[in-house]
Order: structure tokens, then C-alpha cells, then sequence
């Protein structure tokens, strides 16, 4: 259903301080939404079903962006899959149900296109869902996010529940995760360019062969994008999220390299995984749907590189 979000609608952003529940905060916050309705993990463990349960029973939001979710980059997930399988099926399922039971009257769930099968064909259409193996190193997760998408979409035909699922590709942006045991590739090469700047080392070391590609989009886009759909989308089938180009990781970390202002070698750790090789979105029916994302990918580097020196990052250096 096409929703009336109205400025004084209750709304819950379900993982506010996180990079996309963050960036979706500031988005509705900009456009002038005054009930937010936010908990941190400390006030409001969505673990706990029973406390998400007395939560949705308290406050009753009417829509719900459920942007909680356990999430790392490629070691993270390879390295400790049992914390991403638990904590993600068990957030979906308590604030999905309790969504629904305590009268939402919408929830949108993330899923993301690391989820599509690993050799999937490209660009990557929103019915290849389910048509092949998942990438290993991210199958836990994977797993996880498919229950939440059929969760969704179990909902809405048993219940008419009215529930959406965004597929993004690799997200980035202010708020993003720097710490290099855990995190995405972008963070992760932005640090390590600084730092080796800073130090002047004569080289960075990077994973894995250069060669993967990846598709990259900002997540004040992302947010965009989610507040539009949760106005004006509601069918059970998922929408890819993505800016439709894709880049190598030896382009993105020359890129960055060029934001940085980094002088030295780029070397390759081919003893670390590459991953999927390639998971590039069609958006074409999020375009159909009058979307289209709008910071390119150096504008956004940039603006993340600004970020990351105002940020508790660097302080002190
Ligand atoms: O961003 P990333 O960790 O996740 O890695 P995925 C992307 C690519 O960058 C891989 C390479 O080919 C990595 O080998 N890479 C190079 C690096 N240097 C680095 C580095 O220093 N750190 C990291 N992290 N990567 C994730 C999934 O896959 O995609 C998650 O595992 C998630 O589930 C995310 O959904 C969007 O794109 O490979």
C-alpha cells in the first residue's frame, strides 16, 4: 500500500546508531519526521524478545525501518558465522512478529546482494533469488537474510502484514565501521592509506588479488532510497538498491589512494580471500519505481574522507 508517512507519524529506526539506521535517522530527520521513536542496544536489547515485545507493546510504532542487523566484511562473517546466523535470525524474528502482533502498520527489512547466488548472472535481477549456491564466506549471513526476506513475505500473504525487502549492494558512508579486523573493504583501505600516510610507510598491504568487483553505493543514497520505498512500494517481492556500476578493488583503492593523498606501493595478500567475484545490481525496477541514486563514488569517498578525520578515528595522530 502507498502510505501517508505523516510528519507526526511513531516511527522506529531499529538500529539508529548503526551506518544505514544512522543515515536513515538523519533522512527523516531533515525531511521534519518529530516522533522517532530510538533505543539504543543498552535501552533496548532486540535480542530479548521479551523486551522487544513490551517495547512494540508500550510505544506501538506505526512504521518500522528494521536496520539492525550483525554485519562485517568478508573475514568477519568467514570468521565468526554461529554470531551472524544467531544474532540476525533473532532480530528479524522478534521485531518482525512483535511488528506485526502490536499493529505496524508497515516494516521495511534489509536484505543485501552479497545474499544472491554466488556465480548468479549479471547484472544480479531480483528473481535470481534462491537460484544457486551462496558465496561460503558469507553463507551464514546469507542464510539468515533469506529467512528474513521469506519472513516478510510469510507475513504478508498469511497476514496481509504490510512488509518490504531492500536489497542493497556494499553500503559506505559517515558512521561506517573502521576497525580493520571487521570491517567492509572501503573503510578498511581508507584507514590503512591514512595511516600509512601518516607514517609514511612505503606500502599498503591489501587482500586478495584486486580483481573482485564490487558495487559501492553511499549510504545517505541508501537512505533515500528507503524512506522513498517505504512511501511508495508495497508488494512482496524484494527491490534491488544500487547505483547499476561496479568497480574493481585495485580501481577502488587507487581512488581512494587519490583522495588520500597516498603516496606509496598497493600490495596484494593473495592469502586472503577474494570472495564473490562479481555483484553488480539491475535497478531497473527500482528506476521504473522513479529512483535513481545520486553521489558518485569519488564525491562520496571525499565526503567519507572528511568524515574519518573529524571522527574519533584519527584523534590524536
Ligand atoms: O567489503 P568486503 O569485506 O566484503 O570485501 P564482500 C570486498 C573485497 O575487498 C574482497 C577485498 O575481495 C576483499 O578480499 N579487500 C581488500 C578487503 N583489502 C581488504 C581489506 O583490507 N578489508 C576487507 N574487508 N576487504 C561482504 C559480505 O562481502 O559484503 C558481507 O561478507 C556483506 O556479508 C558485504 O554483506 C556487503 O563484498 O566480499
Amino acid at each position: 500500500m502507498v502510505v501517508a508517512v505523516d510528519k507526526s507519524s511513531r516511527i522506529f529506526v531499529a538500529g539508529h546508531r548503526g551506518l544505514v539506521g544512522g543515515a536513515i535517522r538523519r533522512h527523516l530527520e531533515a525531511s521534519g519526521h518529530t516522533s522517532l521513536v530510538l533505543r539504543t542496544h543498552q535501552e533496548l536489547d532486540l535480542l530479548n524478545r521479551a523486551r522487544v515485545d513490551t517495547f512494540f507493546a508500550e510505544f506501538q510504532p506505526e512504521y518500522v525501518f528494521l536496520a539492525a542487523a550483525k554485519v562485517g566484511g568478508i573475514m568477519a562473517n568467514q570468521t565468526m558465522p554461529a554470531e551472524f546466523i544467531f544474532e540476525n535470525l533473532a532480530v528479524q524474528i522478534n521485531v518482525i512478529d512483535a511488528a506485526y502482533r502490536h499493529g505496524a502498520r508497515k516494516l521495511q527489512f534489509l536484505g543485501s546482494s552479497c545474499i544472491y547466488p554466488r556465480l548468479a548472472a549479471q547484472p544480479i535481477r531480483e528473481e535470481y533469488l534462491l537460484s544457486g549456491l551462496l558465496e561460503p564466506t558469507n553463507d551464514a549471513y546469507a542464510v539468515a537474510k533469506i529467512a528474513g526476506i521469506k519472513m516478510v513475505q510469510a507475513y504478508r500473504s498469511q497476514y496481509g502484514f504490510d512488509g518490504i525487502s531492500l536489497m542493497p549492494c556494499n553500503l559506505y558512508g559517515p558512521g561506517d565501521n573502521f576497525d580493520l579486523t571487521n570491517c567492509h573493504v572501503l573503510p578498511a583501505l581508507m584507514r590503512k592509506m591514512h595511516e600509512a600516510k601518516m607514517r609514511g610507510a612505503p606500502d599498503v598491504v591489501i587482500w586478495g588479488t584486486g580483481s573482485p568487483l564490487r558495487e559501492f553505493l553511499h549510504v545517505d543514497d541508501l537512505a533515500s532510497a528507503a524512506v522513498y520505498l517505504m512511501r511508495n512500494y508495497s508488494s512482496d517481492q524484494i527491490v534491488n538498491v544500487g547505483t547499476g556500476s561496479e568497480i574493481s578493488i585495485r580501481d577502488l583503492a587507487r581512488t581512494i589512494q587519490h583522495v588520500v593523498g597516498y603516496q606509496g606501493r598497493v600490495v596484494h595478500d593473495t592469502s586472503k580471500p577474494d570472495g564473490t567475484p562479481r555483484k553488480l545490481l539491475d535497478v531497473s525496477r527500482l528506476n521504473a519505481l522513479g529512483w535513481h541514486s545520486s553521489i558518485s563514488l569519488e564525491e562520496g569517498i571525499r565526503q567519507t574522507y572528511e568524515w574519518y578525520l573529524r571522527s574519533a578515528h584519527v584523534q590524536g595522530q
